[in-house]
């Protein structure tokens, strides 16, 4: 069976996916320099699960299924003489990517962190693109993105898989193009995968590299059925700040009894995917790679929308615990709409696992069980998008991506 690379296959996404590849069968490598854990050490906070140390991990999961998963620690994006030769050696069929700095709150807790999501998540990319072609591995690579790149705006539209359908006015006539759908981030992190996305497309069209970029929603859950299967395998569940993501913060805050926290008005409407599908959809990516010389492959990770404020009402209804309005700490727009195009995951058969699915129960049940292990002075989000510290609500930018596009007019679908 063909060997899969998971960079990153310590955290929160990377773990449970690796998991998942070797379940079907496939040798997985994982590459990872522990760098997850080491945050948790320097924020002074624990996954409300208790994680299980990876030589611990890995020994479960051979005990358990007879499957073998190796480690090599080492720092994408700094050690690359170790990384060009781990290519050669392994000559895997696919490398999945999720060696960044994930959390977009931690990017702008203040200029140190600022710097390291840059220089640890720009030179990843860069050195997995360079010691692919350095190598001659002939690897599909799979990047998990993000939604954020496209902006968390209004855009009148659907959404699309990355590429925007235009058509441009010039004096010969109307030209029709299908360009990179305009970059909009909203925080330092967003900020580095809409630069991955160049990364990907100069290494596509220069070395014609075969290359699937994610653009995944936020994931809520945090089993799968592989992480369940033993006390030593479970995933990570973070709840605090800057790590925790909306969904499951609001779970574990009414496991608590504490009132659910919504940024400002919760108006704002996010993508979301449930842990279970996240793997699903990366299997499905390895097993549907482009050809060499077709473009970058484009999927948009998600399965459905909300508006925060409606996730806050149905958790609060389900728990009998309230929700509050807090100040957003955030620089974001206050209220949004969105609509997204997910046919590709679909067309491929995935059976998206939605919120109302008991899922939601069993989340709860999770944070319930360990809810002995939160430090509640980690809950509150202290990372604020404005340099003096207020919470910088700041001018809404709900027609920044209407704007964006400006002189051309588009062709998509609204
Ligand atoms: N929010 C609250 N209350 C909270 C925490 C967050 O109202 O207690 C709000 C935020 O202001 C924001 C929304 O919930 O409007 C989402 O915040 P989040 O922390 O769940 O998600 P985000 O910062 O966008 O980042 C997460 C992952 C990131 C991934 C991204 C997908 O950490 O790795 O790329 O989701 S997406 O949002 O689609 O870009």
């Amino acid at each position: 069976m063909a060997t899969i690379m998971v960079l990153g296959g310590d955290g929160f996404c990377g773990w449970p996916t690796a998991l998942h590849l070797s379940k079907l069968g496939f040798d997985v490598v994982i590459v990872d320099n522990l760098s997850r854990r080491k945050i948790d050490v320097e924020l002074e906070v624990e996954s409300l699960t208790p994680i299980s140390p990876m030589g611990t991990r890995l020994a479960a999961w051979e005990e358990i299924t007879g499957k073998r998963i190796s480690h090599e620690n080492l720092t994408v994006g700094q050690d690359y003489h170790q990384l060009t030769q781990l290519l050669k050696a392994v000559e895997p069929e696919a490398i999945v990517h999720f060696a960044e700095q994930r959390a977009a709150p931690y990017s702008m807790k203040s200029t140190r962190e600022k710097r390291y999501t840059v220089n640890n998540n720009l030179n990843a990319t860069h050195d997995v693109l360079c010691a692919m072609v350095d190598s001659g591995v002939n690897a599909h690579l799979v990047h998990l993105g993000t939604m954020g790149v496209y902006g968390y705006g209004t855009a009148g539209m659907r959404i699309p898989e990355g590429y925007l359908p235009v058509t441009v006015n010039t004096e010969a006539g109307p030209i029709q193009l299908e360009i990179l759908y305009p970059a909009n981030p909203g925080s330092i992190y967003h900020m580095t995968k809409t630069q991955d996305q160049l990364f990907f497309l100069y290494y596509n069209k220069n070395y014609q590299l075969r290359i699937t970029d994610l653009h995944q929603g936020i994931v809520w859950g945090t089993q799968t059925p592989e992480t369940a299967l033993d006390q030593r395998l479970i995933n990570r569940f973070d709840y605090d700040g800057d790590y925790g993501t909306v969904l499951n913060r609001f779970l574990m805050q009414a496991a608590l009894g504490h009132p659910l926290t919504v940024h400002g008005t919760g108006g704002q409407t996010r993508a979301f995917i449930h842990m279970r599908d996240t793997v699903r959809c990366i299997a499905l990516a390895i097993a549907n790679p482009p050809q060499r010389g077709e473009r970058v492959n484009i999927f948009n990770q998600m399965t459905e929308a909300y508006r925060l404020i409606d996730l806050a009402k149905m958790i609060s209804e389900m728990s009998g615990t309230r929700y509050q309005l807090v100040e957003n700490p955030r620089n974001e727009a206050a209220e949004n709409e969105l609509r997204v195009a997910n046919d590709r995951f679909l067309g491929l058969g995935l059976e998206p696992t939605k919120l109302q699915d008991g899922l939601l129960a069993e989340v709860q049940d999770i944070a319930r069980k360990y809810i002995d292990r939160c430090d509640l002075r980690k809950i509150r989000c202290t990372s604020f998008w404005q340099a003096s510290g207020s919470a910088g609500v700041g001018a809404p930018r709900a027609e920044a991506t209407k704007g964006a596009i400006g002189a051309v007019s588009l062709s998509a679908a609204a």
